[in-house]
């Protein structure tokens, strides 16, 4: 089938021009070349991204358009809720999907398939085109870390606008960590009064800790009112996007620590807010006290959001504290749990009842896997791809999160030229390759792999202006292999991507410029 060119296309031609065949547009089963044969490349041309996962020209003709609003837009039965179709002729646009949901995909993809019209005589044409598009997978998630630095709420705005222009779905915000509590809960004002600042000196810390050095000199911190949260969330469900919000405990919790030291196992020791980055020994306490603190909290959390999932943490949480405390050693002894990570498993079962008796699922790093945790936690397994593999073994719901793919606080290029980062490095091609499904599961496993998600660790992220930097266009990449858009050369991805670029520009984000 041959495609268009910038060389094809009609100097100008009179609305109506350009008829295309009908059976031009008949559907096609399978993903079609969109190589032309002057060697322009399809992509290049109409830059979706990420591409959808079928897309037909027909016969490079070019049809007249109205961007204006002349698209006959439709909700329709024979399709599935995640589905959508795209109909471009002579007789105008069509676009129609199973669900309000799919009807934004099918706006998102009609906008970047506008981008491509060109001017003719009386009006624009647009390529004439039949998509038949739908994702692969339900969860195409990014999260933020808005607790190592606080990231103003306008900037969330933008960063919901960039995840809805990549036809993504879940926005992951990791409110709490050792270095800075962000979300205000009315029952305990001191977690954002005292947690959610830190002193002017910062230790930075190089990952696997090896170099330390003073990092930054200011003092830092902020938080989100209910208000702002409640913003966030109405803004993100306008786009299709739900807001999963992390409490990480019972480590990761030094902010709250901080704020009530009762919390901790040392109460009388007056710990601050964590001045370097890595992982804190001060974790919760397993008192029963310390449950129904975390019970409070979580109730307001979900008043705040109504999504149906709650992350609850379980990662890197350091047993030494449990082990000496008389406290803690008391409880498992009662419980007649044979170990630290047993204890974390009912800690974490304690508090999650508030989640489940308001209808809500549990989400959890893959470390909660091997603490007993409750079958219907979704895991997101961050330390690779065998940790995925581990969870949909043991039955789990699984979102992919590698660090070594799509980790985006690890560098993009040679760390002498880059700013600094927390080591490693995943340039944007290893992003592009990365597989989603890991390798050795059954069917029936495989189908426990519910989606992906892309991580932004902000320790090396003073602001909007250096997440913009580290997050794009890895996200670009990471949201085609989200969606499950055919693979292309790396050189064909680069060839859409180049006029995303200026989207992404739209929007007021910064970005890695291409090398
Ligand atoms: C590991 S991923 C962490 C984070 C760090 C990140 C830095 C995970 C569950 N924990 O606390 O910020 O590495 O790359």
């Amino acid at each position: 089938m041959e495609s268009w060119s910038a060389d094809t296309r009609p100097p100008s031609h009179p609305k109506g021009a350009g008829r295309v065949a009908a059976a031009a547009l008949c559907r096609q089963s399978s993903f079609v070349s969109l190589s032309s044969s002057l060697g322009v490349r399809m992509s290049e041309q109409i830059a979706i991204v990420p591409a959808p996962r079928e897309l037909v020209t027909a016969d490079g003709q070019w049809v007249s358009a109205d961007p204006a609003g002349d698209a006959v837009r439709t909700v329709v039965e024979n399709l599935g809720d995640t589905e959508y179709r795209i109909d471009v002729t002579p007789d105008g646009a069509r676009l129609s999907a199973g669900s309000e949901e799919s009807l934004r995909y099918a706006e998102q993809t009609y906008k970047q398939l506008l981008d491509a019209a060109t001017e003719v005589e009386g009006g624009l044409a647009v390529p004439a085109v039949h998509i038949a598009d739908a994702p692969r997978f339900g969860w195409r998630g990014m999260m933020l870390d808005v607790s190592r630095h606080f990231m103003p709420k306008e900037f969330v705005l933008q960063v919901l606008d960039v995840i809805a222009l990549h036809r993504m779905n879940v926005l992951h915000l990791h409110l709490t960590d050792d270095q800075g509590w962000r979300v205000q809960i009315d029952a305990y004002p001191k977690l954002t009064e005292v947690g959610a600042w830190r002193p002017e000196t910062m230790v930075g810390k190089m990952s696997h800790g090896q170099t330390e050095f003073e990092y930054d000199g200011t003092r830092h911190g902020g938080f989100y009112t209910k208000d702002d949260l409640r913003e966030i969330v109405a803004y993100a469900d306008e786009r299709g996007i739900t807001v999963v919000p992390e409490i990480d405990l019972p480590g990761h919790m030094q902010a709250a620590i901080a704020a009530y030291p009762e919390l901790g196992n040392n109460p009388d020791q007056q710990l601050g807010v964590r001045q370097v980055w890595g992982i804190s020994e001060d974790v919760l306490n397993v008192n029963d006290q310390t449950v129904e603190f975390v019970k409070t909290v979580l109730r307001e959390v979900l008043d705040i959001f109504p999504g149906p999932y709650i992350h609850l943490g379980g990662d890197e949480c350091p047993d030494g504290q449990w082990r000496v405390s008389e406290a803690a050693q008391a409880r498992q002894a009662e419980l007649g749990l044979s170990d630290a990570g047993q204890l974390q498993g009912w800690f974490t079962e304690q508090v999650s009842s508030v989640l489940t008796e308001d209808g809500r699922r549990l989400v959890g790093w893959d470390e909660m896997v091997e603490t007993d945790c409750p079958k219907s936690a979704v895991i997101m397994a961050w330390r690779g791809p065998d940790r995925g593999e581990v969870a949909a073994k043991a039955g789990h719901d699984v979102v992919m999160a590698p660090n070594q793919s799509v980790y985006f606080d690890y560098y993009q290029g040679d760390p002498s030229t880059e700013p600094l980062a927390i080591g490693h490095f995943t340039p944007l091609e290893k992003v592009y390759d990365f597989e989603v499904i890991p390798p050795g599961l059954t069917a029936e496993e495989e189908a426990r792999i519910v989606g992906t998600q892309c991580q932004v660790w902000t320790e090396y992220m003073e602001g909007p202006e250096r997440v913009g930097y580290m997050l794009l266009p890895r996200l670009s990449a990471f949201a085609e292999r989200a969606w499950g858009s055919p693979k292309t050369s790396y050189d064909e991805f680069l060839g859409r991507l180049r006029p995303h670029l200026a989207r992404v520009e739209a929007l007021g984000l910064t970005y890695r410029p291409l090398d």
